[in-house]
Formats: C-alpha cells, structure tokens, sequence
C-alpha cells in the first residue's frame, strides 16, 4: 500500500486530493495545524479513514519528525496562506508559510527520506502582469502580490532541490480552481453563496471588486487528478493546469445569477475596499504539456462549474433554513 502525505488536507484541495487518493488505495496521512477548534468540515465524510497528523508549514522539528515517522512514498505540499488580498495585511506570515514552508518540507524529505516523490502546489498567481498570452510553462513570472512573490520562490525552490540533490519534486503550475468546497472568501464562492442568499431572501446585495478581472476557472475535483498524475511520470518535471479558456467576473455574476432567474445588474454593488493595490488582470493557460505528457484534460466547463457551484449553496442554506424552522 503506497503512502501519501497531504500538507492542507483541510483545504479544498486538499479534500478532493485525499478522496482521490483513497479511491486509489493508499493509506493517506493528512497534516494539520494546531487549532483551538477543528474544523475538519471538508473532510468529514473520510474522517475515519485518513491519518490526521499535527504539524506546521512554519516549524521544522514538526516536519522532520512527520516525515521521520510515516515515511511517505509521495508528499502534497499544498499547504498555504492561499489567499491573495490577505497577503498585502500579512506579508511576513504569508512569506513564512507559503515560500519557506516549501523548504522546509524539502529539507526534511532531503534529510530523512530523499526517495520520496514531492508535489508543489504552485500558482498561476506567478505570471500577475503577463508577459504572454496564454501562459505556458516558459513563460516568465511578474507576480503582483506577495502571494505571487511567495509561490515564486516556492517555485523556484522545488525546481532548484531537484537539481541540486536529483529529488522527485514537481511544481504544478494550476489556474484558478473552484468547487462548492471553495473558500467564502474568493469570489466565485462569494458570488455563488450570495446568489443563493438573495434568492432564499437572507441578503439582498453582492458587495464586490473588480469585475473586469478574467481568469481561468476549472474544477478543483478535476485537477487534483492531475497533481497525482505528475508524481506517476518516469520524470520529476513541472506543469501548467488550466482550461485554456478566459471569463471575467463580470460573466461569472452573469450565469450565477442567471442560475436563479436573476439578472446581477439589480444586485451588485461595486465597493472599492475589495480592489487591490496591485491587480492581475488576465489569466490563460497553454496546457498543452499536461495534455502530450499527462494525458490531462480538464472535465467540467465554465459553466457547468458555476451551475454546481450555486445548486450546491441553494441546497446548503435551504437544509440551514430548514433546521431553524423545525
Ligand atoms: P485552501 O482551501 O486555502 O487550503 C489551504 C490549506 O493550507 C488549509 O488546509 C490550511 O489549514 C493549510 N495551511 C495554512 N497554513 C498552514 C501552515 N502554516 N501549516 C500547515 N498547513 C497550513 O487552499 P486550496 O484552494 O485548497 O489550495 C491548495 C494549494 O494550492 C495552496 O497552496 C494554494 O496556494 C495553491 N493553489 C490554489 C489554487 C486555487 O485556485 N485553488 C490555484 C493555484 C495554487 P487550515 O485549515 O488550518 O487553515
Ligand atoms: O477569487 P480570488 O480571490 O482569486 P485569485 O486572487 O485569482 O487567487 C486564487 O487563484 C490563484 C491562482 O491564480 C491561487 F494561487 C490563489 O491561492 C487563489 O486560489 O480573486 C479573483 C479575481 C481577482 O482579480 C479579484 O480582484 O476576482 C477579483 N474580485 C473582484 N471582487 C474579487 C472580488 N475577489 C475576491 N476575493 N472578492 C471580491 O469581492
């Protein structure tokens, strides 16, 4: 039975990744962080069959020992401050977890189990201001965030451990990925949870940013299945994952609301505290690597994903609605 470890099990990759794995027979060990409360909701339903092991992207003894004691076959580093417009407020925090972090975990895999096959979860949030369009594995970053600045060195560091001491380490280079486990605080989550508020009467506006920005949005449920289809190669090597296609939030609030029958013009209120101090406008992928290599494709379409997205929230704040009426 092979052995993975997940770093972020409790994130919305991390989920869908260790459903994957699972249905893939191995015996799947998940790190969290300490926490005065578990909040262990997106895993619940396999709770009982995955390892949860403490430790910290931010401390090194923690992940000596983890890697010491499971000796994993493959390690999914998608732990991280992941989210962009928290990464201006804390830049250092952000900085410790989401780029040293990645060392961390290199060097404790260097040092106690250099056999181990690694997976970076990094971001198209490293092209920022694009200096090609669509964006492939050669082209070169201009992160805009210090997130962006954060998976670059994450990047850059993978890249250079498995050139200097010959690791199994890839970088995923993935494009905005969304699912109804997706964090409330990132915009396609947010529109498709207020969609659903207005509709059931519980809000009456979206408050939001910049509606112009494109990016290309596919299934996390999709591209987990590429991250362990990287670790499979002959090969330790990197890759773009996207869909290949650009939509703004503009056209996502358009099919969101129309999900409902609702027309987003009547509902949304732009609000400049959601703008930027630095913006990345568009977002495209080139996957064609993924698709020669990995024989990848995407399966859920654009809209298909925001029909999902909304469905899921309608029948989350019914049930919500329903158990305080009884
Ligand atoms: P997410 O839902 O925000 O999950 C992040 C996970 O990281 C959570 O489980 C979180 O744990 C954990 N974490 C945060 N700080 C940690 C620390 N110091 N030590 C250990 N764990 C820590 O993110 P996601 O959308 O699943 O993304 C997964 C990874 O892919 C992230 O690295 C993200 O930056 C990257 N990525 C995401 C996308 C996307 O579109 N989703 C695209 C490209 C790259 P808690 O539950 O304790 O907070
Ligand atoms: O949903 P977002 O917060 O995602 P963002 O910044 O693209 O980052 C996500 O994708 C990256 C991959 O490219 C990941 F690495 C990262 O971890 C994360 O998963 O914002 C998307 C766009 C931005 O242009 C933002 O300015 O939507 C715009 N936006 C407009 N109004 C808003 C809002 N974003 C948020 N979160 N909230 C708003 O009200």
């Amino acid at each position: 039975m092979k052995k993975a470890l997940i770093t972020g099990i409790t994130g919305q990759d991390g989920s869908y990744l260790a459903e994957l794995l699972l249905e893939k027979g191995y015996k799947v060990y998940g790190m969290t962080r300490r926490s005065s409360v578990e909040n262990f909701e997106r895993i619940d339903h396999i709770r009982e069959k995955v390892e949860i092991i403490q430790g910290d992207l931010i401390d090194q003894s923690s992940l000596e020992e983890i890697i010491k004691t499971v000796k994993p076959d493959e390690v999914y580093n998608l732990g991280a401050q992941s989210f962009v417009a928290a990464s201006w407020n804390q830049p250092l925090a952000t900085g410790d977890m989401t780029a040293l972090g990645v060392t961390r975990i290199l060097e404790a895999i260097r040092r106690n189990k250099p056999d181990t096959r690694f997976y970076q979860a990094s971001s198209s949030e490293m092209f920022g201001k694009v200096m090609e369009i669509p964006q492939t594995e050669k082209t070169p970053f201009y992160p805009r965030s210090p997130y962006g600045v954060a998976k670059v060195y994450g990047h850059y560091i993978t890249v250079n451990y498995r050139e200097s001491y010959d690791l199994f380490a890839c970088s995923g280079i993935l494009f905005n990925h969304e699912s109804p486990r997706r964090g409330i605080e990132f915009v396609t989550r947010k529109i498709s949870n207020t969609v659903a508020k207005i509709k059931l009467g519980l809000a009456k506006e979206l408050r939001i940013g910049n509606i112009e920005a494109k990016r290309d949005w596919g299934f996390a449920g999709d591209y987990v299945e590429a991250m362990w289809l990287m670790l499979q190669q002959e090969k330790a090597d990197d890759f773009v994952i996207g869909t290949g296609e650009t939509h703004s939030v503009k056209e996502f609030l358009e099919i969101a609301f129309g999900c409902v029958d609702l027309d987003y013009n009547d509902y949304i209120v732009v609000d400049p505290k959601f703008y930027r101090p630095a913006e990345v406008d568009l977002l495209v992928s080139d996957c064609s690597k993924a698709k020669k290599i990995l024989k990848w494709e995407p399966k859920v379409s654009f809209s298909e994903l925001i029909h999902m997205m909304v469905k899921e929230d309608m029948k989350l704040l019914e049930s919500k609605k329903m158990a305080v009426a009884v």
